[in-house]
């Protein structure tokens, strides 16, 4: 790591192998109830990038200690937010190594003279190396960019008549080949060809490492003795839903706990007392993903409400979680939803956009999720790295299926497979389904995207990943993503669904589109064979620049990236009726990558360009979407609200704004 030291990569706690979560504490979603607040800490914030050559400044002169602009210049700098693209500095833009936030708030004062109320500090995402300090004193550290984090900062503040609060936040973006995604520094030591000290960082990976805090920062409060965790899981039987719940408490061990389960009206279906139990809920109405029923993404609300004996009198804390009653199945050649073969028609995404890099942003989510309803877009991958919560909660809602990605791609190296990587490997399986183990749209987890799966440990590397996975887990089906040969891949033999990419007459066979139907049909052959497990074709697709033109097609117009996706659906089209269970196009929107001379500014295969308007290929494929979920549609309703012949335009299909 530039500017690394001794202590920065503190491993978090010990595994426990196949015994469940090993993390201490859960990471429910922060949410308002009658016993918790919030205060956003969205804004700008002050911003120093550290340029000294050793990057190591910031702690040499300890910048933590005081106001940040006391130590130098600072920058405005937004959160949430990218840094990368917020001036006109090309130095700023790719830089690595540490950079500084600062941000100071006021607190309410209850929250720092209440000595019953918990305040916690919550970073939604720091990419990719966090060490977080308040009012001086540090408080956390956090390893892995796409991932909350929490620091309990209520003695700090209740220790003192201070009510304002400092936080600073060091960030270092730094790959080595033990991060996830990894990457490695190359010191260029021809010193007549770069100045002393050059270095570049090199990536596997085609996305750019934009850096920052990515996602919303916040604080909010929880009584002393508070409800930490939740674990939901559903089943059906003959109808009725099955929801077994188990709630972690924290604070004391004399408490009670009641619990409701609440439909969209408001009404109790179904309650029950204690930690753990299962509610029944006759004639439940099941989570259907988008388009498989007339009232897909049905949620009911779980209410838990805990009340505790403490030495200072009685507390009670209350949480409020979605709950979609499904069920998620696989055979050897069908993906199942509430026991109905779901295919998957979606897309892959990225968590990019102009200006904010990978900052999350209310106006673009919702604009996504528009252009995925209007797609008739069933499902999305979170290619590379786990996204936004309001995204998965987004998914619930409109019943978006996800299969949930972790930031393992571009394991490429051989050290990339040692015990060091597969330790934090594992721990980010577990922070992943620690987070996101609650939602319905969440039908299985993608441990990597094209690894070396070939090369001789990834076969001990992935059986043991997947393994943990599945034991922390029993619920969802796992898989990675792979490009190998099928019978070279190491890893296939442990996953439950094979997905695999392919650019046939894109990355060879250049403009050779006649050559697609022969090399995809040989392509699943080859995996049904192999393999006899289900196969999605994760990725697929080619780059198309907006408004070029050729015909007869030729490579980076948009003719050519539209005839290359209709080979392709003549043979999925085919295997669809035997084995395949979907396809995802690559990509959603066209996005920001490193520089080469294979990229025009970004990668160029998006449906629609970055800033979401659509290429020819966007009508094609909602064509083909809405053509696919009236074939495959499992109830009556489908056939008059759904395209027959052209798609239905109707209100219905967008997403109201709130
Ligand atoms: C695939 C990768 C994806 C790339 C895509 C491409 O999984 O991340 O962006 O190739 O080259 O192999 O466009």
């Amino acid at each position: 790591m530039v500017g690394g030291s001794a202590g920065t990569w503190a491993v978090l706690g010990p595994l426990l192998w196949g015994c469940g979560l090993a993390l201490q504490g859960g990471m429910l979603y922060p949410r308002e109830s009658a016993s918790r607040e919030r205060k956003e800490l969205n804004g700008l914030w002050s911003f120093r990038a550290d340029f000294s050559d050793n990057r190591r400044q910031g702690f040499e002169q300890q910048w933590y200690r005081a106001p940040l602009r006391e130590s130098g210049p600072t920058l405005d700098m937004p959160v949430p937010s990218s840094f990368n693209d917020m001036g006109q500095d090309e130095q700023l833009r790719r830089f690595i190594g540490w950079v500084w936030y600062e941000r100071e708030t006021t607190l309410p004062q209850r929250w720092t003279q209440d000595l019953g109320t918990r305040v916690v500090l919550r970073i939604g995402s720091a990419h990719y190396y966090a060490i977080v300090w308040v009012n001086g004193v540090h408080v956390a550290e956090h390893e892995g960019g796409h991932l909350p984090f929490e620091a309990d900062i209520s003695k700090l503040v209740q220790s003192g008549p201070l009510s304002s609060c400092r936080i600073t936040i060091a960030i270092n973006n730094t790959l080595t080949p033990h991060t996830l995604p990894p990457g490695n520094i190359i010191y260029k030591t021809d010193t007549s060809k770069y100045p002393k000290g050059y270095f570049v960082q090199n990536t596997n990976f085609d996305f750019f490492n934009y850096a920052g805090l990515h996602r919303p920062v916040l604080l909010y409060t929880t009584p002393t003795t508070y409800i930490d965790d939740i674990t939901i899981t559903t089943n059906v039987d003959q109808g009725t839903g099955l929801v077994y719940y188990q709630i972690f408490i924290q604070g004391s061990d004399h408490f009670q706990l009641e619990v409701y389960l609440l439909d969209k009206d408001g009404k109790v279906v179904a309650q029950g007392t204690g930690g753990q139990g299962q509610l029944r809920v006759p004639s439940a109405h099941l989570w259907w993903p988008y388009m498989m029923h007339e009232h897909p993404a049905y949620l009911y609300s779980l209410e838990v409400r805990l009340t505790a004996q403490t030495a200072a009198g009685p507390v009670s804390d209350f949480y409020t979680l979605p709950v979609g009653i499904r069920t998620v199945a696989v055979t050897k050649n069908q993906f199942l939803i509430n026991g109905k073969p779901f295919y998957f028609h979606g897309v892959n995404k990225h968590e990019d956009a102009d200006i904010r890099g990978k900052g999350f942003d209310w106006p673009l989510l919702v604009k996504d999720f528009n252009l995925l309803l209007w797609l008739g877009a069933n499902a999305f991958r979170t290619s590379h790295y786990p996204y936004a919560e309001e995204v998965m909660q987004l998914c619930d809602q409109y019943g978006i299926v996800v299969i949930d990605e972790s930031p393992g791609v571009g394991i490429v190296l051989v050290q990339s497979y040692g015990n060091v990587s597969l330790q934090h490997h594992l721990e980010v399986m577990e922070e992943l389904v620690r987070r996101d183990k609650n939602h319905p749209a969440v039908v299985m987890w993608s441990v990597a995207n094209e690894p070396t799966s070939f090369l001789q440990p990834a076969g001990y590397y992935f059986k043991t990943l997947i393994a943990h996975t599945k034991a922390l887990d029993p619920t969802r089906p796992v898989t990675f993503v792979t490009n190998a040969n099928c019978e070279a891949d190491l890893g296939a033999p442990y996953v439950d669904v094979i997905c695999v990419n392919s650019y046939y007459s894109w990355y060879h066979d250049y403009g050779h589109l006649e050559v697609i139907p022969l090399q995809l049909a040989t392509q699943f052959e080859d995996w049904y064979k192999t393999y006899q497990k289900p196969i999605i074709q994760s990725e697929y697709g080619a780059d198309s620049i907006a408004a070029f033109h050729h015909d007869p097609p030729l490579m980076f117009s948009e003719e050519y990236q539209k005839s290359l996706l209709e080979q392709y659906h003549l043979v999925l089209d085919e295997k669809r009726k035997e084995y395949v269970v979907g396809e995802l196009i690559w990509n959603f929107a066209d996005f920001m990558t490193d520089q080469s001379p294979q990229r025009v500014l970004g990668n160029k295969k998006g449906i629609f360009t970055r800033q979401r308007q659509p290429k020819s290929t966007a009508f094609l494929l909602r064509e083909r979407y809405w053509k696919l979920a009236n074939e495959t549609r499992y109830q009556p309703w489908a056939a008059k609200s759904l395209c027959e012949k052209e798609p239905v335009y109707s209100v219905k299909q967008e997403l109201p704004l709130h």
